[in-house]
């Protein structure tokens, strides 16, 4: 059975004041012996003060250095909290809480070592269609630098064992981290499923969410980042 005091959930935030405090109270009820960690990435808007809630470690980097930092970030603190697996949540609102439970009771009965989300497993609705070709496209870019195929590359659902991956370290800081952490996979040699994940698509996400022009910015990122490491 998990042990649910050594679940972390790893939040990275960036400018998500009107909807963290909500994720953050949704995720606390549901699972509140699991160690919530939030990682505010200097927002400009009021999310750090949204998000100072009784029962979450509440991180701060001093300048915005992205989210793959801020993943790491807080992985790095859940291993000094001595917790065995790790959840990556968003704070957007985007995710479901309910997926979280199947994602550690899948790393538990050791089925992977990391569980990826796919929103094309899941009953996802309202994805705009230049999300769904680009996120088509990326996972054959996944395929080409990887060798590993996946339905859905980059989706910021997943749930690893970091007890037995403790040199798991994201060096990307900004989006190209999703990509690097596929590599990852690939040079530990870690054992990885995908399984079903929603993702919202609401007015907030969608004025909100990553632009294509990001999306070029965020290929070149990796690139260079792989390159100069
Ligand atoms: N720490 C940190 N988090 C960030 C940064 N940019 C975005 N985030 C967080 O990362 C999560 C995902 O960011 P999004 O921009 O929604 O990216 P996405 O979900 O991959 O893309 P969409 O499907 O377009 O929404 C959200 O919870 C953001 O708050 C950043 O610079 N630093
Ligand atoms: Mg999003």
């Amino acid at each position: 059975m998990v042990d649910d005091a050594h679940v972390a959930i790893v939040i990275p935030l960036y400018n998500e004041e009107m909807v963290v405090g909500k994720v953050l109270q949704e995720l606390r009820e549901k699972y509140s012996k699991y160690k919530i960690i939030v990682i505010d990435d200097c927002s400009t808007d009021k999310s750090y003060e949204a998000a100072c809630l009784g029962g979450v470690y509440m991180l701060r980097h001093m300048v915005n250095l992205g989210q793959g930092a801020a993943l790491q970030t807080g992985i790095e603190f859940a291993k000094k909290l001595d917790c065995k697996y790790i959840v990556m949540f968003d704070s957007d609102g985007q995710h479901d809480p309910e997926d979280i439970a199947p994602f550690v009771l899948a790393l538990d009965e050791d089925k992977a070592d990391i569980v990826l989300g796919s929103r094309f497993l899941g009953k996802t609705e309202n994805m705009p269609l230049r999300k769904k070709y680009l996120l088509k496209l990326s996972r054959i870019f996944t395929w080409v630098t990887t060798g590993i195929w996946l339905s859905d590359s980059h989706n910021g659902l997943r749930a690893l064992n970091i007890e037995k991956f403790p040199n798991f370290e994201i060096t990307q800081n900004r989006m190209a981290h999703a990509s690097e952490i596929i590599s990852i996979i690939k040079i530990l040699n870690m054992r990885y499923i995908e399984m079903p994940c929603k993702i919202r698509y609401t007015q907030y996400s969608l004025n909100k969410g990553q632009s294509m022009w990001n999306s070029v910015n965020i290929i070149v990122d990796y690139f260079l980042g792989s390159v100069f490491k």
